[in-house]
């Protein structure tokens, strides 16, 4: 590739299944992102740097431009919106569903429920679609505690194998969406820089085919 491509990657489980894929791509970085404390990695592709940053800031990097293409979870795209990007290709990698929970044997009981969880914006959408009233209140961490304290009397939140929930005395009600990480791109640097970013595009979708 000629011309220079920064990709943000989200750190965590997303990073550690992105990395194999980019490999495949031919995009393999010159340092081990898991021993460093660096947040910027030249690759063994030419002009390809990575930043390796929280999912829910790539969205953020990537509308801006401050990087031209990002790896992010489906869920944080849809809490924050895709404006200005696109989503050109679903990698297929640490997939989970956002489902709603609730305290095993939960039965509504009054007209209105108070939802605890970090998708305020996927929340709010998702219970006046189905018109019941609901309280979503903001938390940033162990949902699961919610209902325990009477905070809450759900939670939406991230399930895979369900054992978190289970372990503390849940079960999943309804799914919500279902997850994986997507590869987005800067809808300007898509045009002005069609053929490097396309080629990455390609790579990364036969990385996606052959995994
Ligand atoms: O660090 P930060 O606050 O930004 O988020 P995080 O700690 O949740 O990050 P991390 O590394 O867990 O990665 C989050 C991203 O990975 C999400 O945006 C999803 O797209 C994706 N993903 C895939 C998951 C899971 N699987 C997952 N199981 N993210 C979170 N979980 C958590 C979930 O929150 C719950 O606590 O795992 C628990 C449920 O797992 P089970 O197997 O017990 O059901
Ligand atoms: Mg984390």
């Amino acid at each position: 590739m000629s011309e220079s491509i920064t990709i943000a990657l989200t750190k965590g489980r997303i990073l550690k299944e992105t990395l194999p894929l980019l490999a495949r791509a031919g995009i393999e970085p010159l340092d081990d992102i898991s021993k460093s404390r660096k947040l910027v990695f030249e690759t063994t592709a030419d002009g390809v740097r990575l930043v390796v940053i929280r999912g829910t800031d790539v969205p953020t990097y990537v509308r801006h431009g401050a990087a031209d293409v990002g790896v992010v979870g489906k869920d944080v795209l849809l809490e924050h919106g895709a404006e200005g990007l696109y989503e050109p290709l679903d990698l297929g990698i640490a997939r989970c569903r956002l489902m709603t929970a609730g305290p095993v044997g939960w039965q509504q009981d009054g007209a209105r429920i108070r939802v605890a969880t970090k998708f305020v914006n996927i929340a709010r959408d998702y219970f006046a679609r189905k018109g019941v009233h609901a309280d979503v209140i903001k938390l940033y961490g162990a949902m699961e505690l919610a209902p325990m304290m009477d905070l809450a009397d759900l939670i939406l939140d991230i399930v895979d194998t369900g054992n978190t929930l289970r372990a503390n005395g849940m079960e999943p009600l309804e799914e919500v969406a279902s997850v994986s990480s997507r590869l987005i791109v800067n809808k300007a640097a898509m045009r002005s820089r069609c053929a490097g970013i396309q080629s990455l595009v390609d790579s990364l979708a036969a990385a996606v085919e052959a995994a």
